[in-house]
C-alpha cells in the first residue's frame, strides 16, 4: 500500500495531487506541524530530516519532492505524468530542480528564518532577504509562463511539474508572501486555474482544506 505523509498546505501538496492523478489507492497520513509531529520519533524513524513529503511504498521510503514526483510518474506511467520527449523531459526536471532549490529555499528564508540565523536581528535580516529572493523567483516564474504557448509548464501535456508549480502558487497567496496573485502573476494564475479544474487536484485540495485558485 502507498502512504503519503503530508501536512496541509505544505510542499507535499504536489505529490498528494500526483497520487490522486494516478488513480491508485493510497493512504494520506496527515502530519501536524502545529503539534511538531514531524519531529516525533515515529516520523523521524521514517525520515530523519523531519520533513514532508515522505512516500512509503510497501517498505520503500522516498523523500524530496523531485524524487517523490518522479517516482510516482515512473511507477504509474499510464497516468502520463512525465514527458517522453527529451526536451520536455529536461524541462520537467528543470522545474522540479528549480522548485526545490530556488522557490522553496527562498520561501524557507521567510517561513523558517530560524534555520538561517540565531539572533532576532539576524532572523529579521534573513526574512527581508528572503522576501527579495522570493519576489525575484516568483517574477521569473511569471515571465516564463507568460512566454509559453502551452497551458502546461513542461510542454504540451500536463506533468508533475504542474502540481509542483501550483503548490508554490498557493504559497504566493498565503500569509507569508500575501501577493495579489491574479493581479501580479496573471499567467501563473491562469496556469493555477487550469490545474485547479482537474478532479484529482480538487480531491487533494479538499482533503487538505485548501481553497481553489
Ligand atoms: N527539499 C525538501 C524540502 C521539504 C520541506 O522542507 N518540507 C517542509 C514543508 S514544505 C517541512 O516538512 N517542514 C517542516 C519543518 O521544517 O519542520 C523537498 O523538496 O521535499
Amino acid at each position: 500500500m502507498l502512504r503519503l505523509f503530508y501536512s496541509p498546505g505544505a510542499c507535499s501538496l504536489a505529490p498528494h495531487i500526483a497520487l490522486e492523478e494516478t488513480g491508485e489507492p493510497f493512504e494520506a497520513a496527515r502530519i501536524s506541524f502545529a503539534a511538531s509531529e514531524q519531529k516525533g520519533p515515529d516520523f523521524l524513524s521514517l525520515n530523519p530530516k523531519g520533513r514532508v513529503p515522505v512516500l512509503f511504498d510497501d517498505g520503500f521510503v522516498v523523500t524530496e519532492n523531485p524524487a517523490v514526483l518522479r517516482y510516482l510518474a515512473r511507477k504509474f506511467p499510464n497516468a502520463g505524468l512525465w514527458p517522453e520527449d527529451p526536451q520536455e523531459d529536461a524541462r520537467c526536471l528543470e522545474w522540479l530542480a528549480w522548485g526545490s532549490s530556488g522557490l522553496h529555499v527562498a520561501y524557507a528564508h521567510i517561513r523558517r528564518s530560524e534555520r538561517y540565523a540565531g539572533t532576532e536581528a539576524g532572523k529579521a535580516d534573513v526574512v527581508e532577504t528572503g522576501r527579495r529572493a522570493a519576489r525575484d523567483v516568483w517574477d521569473q516564474v511569471e515571465t516564463r509562463l507568460a512566454a509559453s504557448a502551452s497551458t502546461w509548464a513542461a510542454g504540451r501535456r500536463y506533468s508533475v511539474a504542474d502540481p509542483y508549480l501550483f503548490t508554490f502558487w498557493t504559497w504566493g497567496r498565503g500569509p507569508n508572501l500575501a501577493y495579489d496573485m491574479p493581479r501580479d502573476f496573471p499567467a501563473w494564475t491562469a496556469h493555477a486555474r487550469a490545474v485547479g479544474e482537474r478532479p484529482a487536484v480538487r480531491r487533494a485540495l479538499e482533503r487538505e482544506g485548501l481553497a481553489l485558485p
